[in-house]
């Protein structure tokens, strides 16, 4: 049996190196290897995909390559997801996730959903361009425990407070907790619309919606 870090880090790698062709190998490796499920996702494809965000953040590479990376672990997910189950990664529940009205960026929202489903939540994904009352709709059909909203322009931003208010006004805002995401939301933003948490990306994300569950 091969060494744990060793199989992980190739794993990483290959997110890295947009490697979509071995990655579904490797992450058979680490199964067969008896490495838990949860940790091939947090520990080997996760930081492979922070990796990723950090050389888009440095110019280094750019969308043709993120969305290659998320491909790329969309593969390894096939292989991981099946024993994800009963793994240490409890299924750590249900979060209803979308692109504010007349925002129709999705490539940072579609992430969240990858983390978010690696780590074990159960996701029910609106798309783009979500009018308030749809998610208000799908907080009642759905009951999930957290709202995450993404906003990619300065002009859809103020959306998410409309969302906000329809959820109150639906007397669902006290049933849910709400994460807001996207390049111009900050935590001031958040908290100034009465959001409960701002992220700065979708790794962070996932981490704040794990803590509201009261998982790693
Ligand atoms: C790709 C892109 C597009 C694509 C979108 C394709 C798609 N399917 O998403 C297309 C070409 C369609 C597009 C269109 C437009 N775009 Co555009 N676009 C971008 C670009 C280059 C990258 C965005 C991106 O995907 N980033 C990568 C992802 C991974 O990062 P991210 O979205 O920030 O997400 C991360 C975090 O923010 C966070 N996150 C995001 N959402 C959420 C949600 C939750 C709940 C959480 C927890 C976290 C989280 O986690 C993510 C992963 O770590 C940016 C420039 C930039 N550098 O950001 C401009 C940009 C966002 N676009 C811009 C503009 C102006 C437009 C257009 C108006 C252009 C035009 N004149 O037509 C249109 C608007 C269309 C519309 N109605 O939405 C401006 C916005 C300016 C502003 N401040 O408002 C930017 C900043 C470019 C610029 N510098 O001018 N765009």
């Amino acid at each position: 049996m091969k060494d744990e870090a060793e199989i992980l880090g190739k794993i990483r790698d290959s997110i890295v190196n947009l490697d979509i062709n071995s990655i579904a190998k490797l992450c058979k490796e680490a199964i067969d290897s008896n490495i838990p499920a949860y940790k091939v996702v947090t520990d080997g494809m996760s930081r492979g995909m922070e990796i990723v965000g950090k050389k888009y953040e440095n110019g280094e590479y750019f969308l043709a390559e993120l969305i290659m990376a998320g491909e790329t672990m969309k593969e390894g997910m096939k292989i991981i997801k099946p024993y994800l189950k009963g793994s240490d990664l409890k299924i750590a529940g249900k979060v209803v996730i979308g692109t504010v009205r007349g925002d129709l960026h999705d490539i940072g929202k579609n992430l969240v959903v990858m983390l978010l489903e690696g780590s074990g939540f159960s996701v029910v994904d609106l798309g783009v361009d979500v009018q308030p009352e749809k998610f208000v709709e799908a907080v009642r059909e759905h009951e999930p425990n957290i709202v995450g909203m993404s906003a990619l322009l300065t002009t859809t931003m103020m959306e998410m407070e409309k969302v906000i208010s329809a959820l109150k006004n639906a007397g669902l805002r006290n049933k849910v907790k709400i994460i807001v995401g996207g390049a111009p939301v900050t935590r001031e933003f958040a908290e100034m619309i009465g959001a409960d948490a701002a992220a700065r990306d979708a790794v962070e994300g996932a981490t704040i919606c794990k803590s509201w569950m009261g998982s790693r």
